[in-house]
């Protein structure tokens, strides 16, 4: 893997705002966003009695280490007054490391990749359009071989809105 990336989602109140203030306040710090896929309104994965995601990924350039880096990332979404009742549940916005570079971090509140990555259709989607060769440092595999494993059937549909 070539880059860093990150997902943010939300599902509570103006989601389209909150990805644009979170974009906003991410370029704020050492960060710049350098490249963005499209917005995907996305199934509820984990609980469905939610309303339906909105997620982008973004591809970043940082000399942040993963672990400053997730400390900022934290800190974007607390100044967005994230709400955040329980595991899988509804956010304002949830903002997720998915890729540094090869990096690979397993530390109690840092793992990277993000396990998460080949389960999720939301997440492997916009990564495929954006990075479709570039290889997962654990299995070796790139973004659109992932993809065809994924046994997420869960919806995920390209919008029209731009962050
Ligand atoms: N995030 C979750 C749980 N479920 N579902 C979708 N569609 N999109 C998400 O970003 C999401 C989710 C926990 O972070
Ligand atoms: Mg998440
Ligand atoms: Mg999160």
């Amino acid at each position: 893997m070539n880059g860093i990336y990150i997902l943010l989602g939300s599902n509570i109140g103006n989601r389209l705002e909150y990805l644009r203030e979170a974009e906003k306040l991410l370029t704020q710090e050492e960060i710049q966003v350098i490249d963005e896929s499209t917005i995907y309104e996305t199934e509820p994965w984990g609980k469905s009695n939610q309303d339906w995601f909105l997620n982008v990924v973004l591809q970043l350039e940082t000399s942040a280490s993963p672990t400053k880096l997730l400390k900022t990332l934290l800190e974007t979404e607390e100044k967005l007054g994230r709400i955040r009742k329980e595991k899988w549940g509804e956010r304002s916005i949830d903002i997720d490391l998915l890729y540094y570079h090869d990096e690979i971090v397993s530390e109690e509140h840092l793992t990277v990749p993000h396990p998460e990555i080949p389960s999720r259709k939301f997440t492997l989607i916009p990564l495929a359009e954006m990075c479709p060769l570039e290889t997962h440092p654990i299995t070796g595999q790139n973004q659109v071989e992932l993809l065809a494993q994924c046994t997420d059937k869960l919806d995920c549909n390209p919008t029209d809105y731009i962050l």
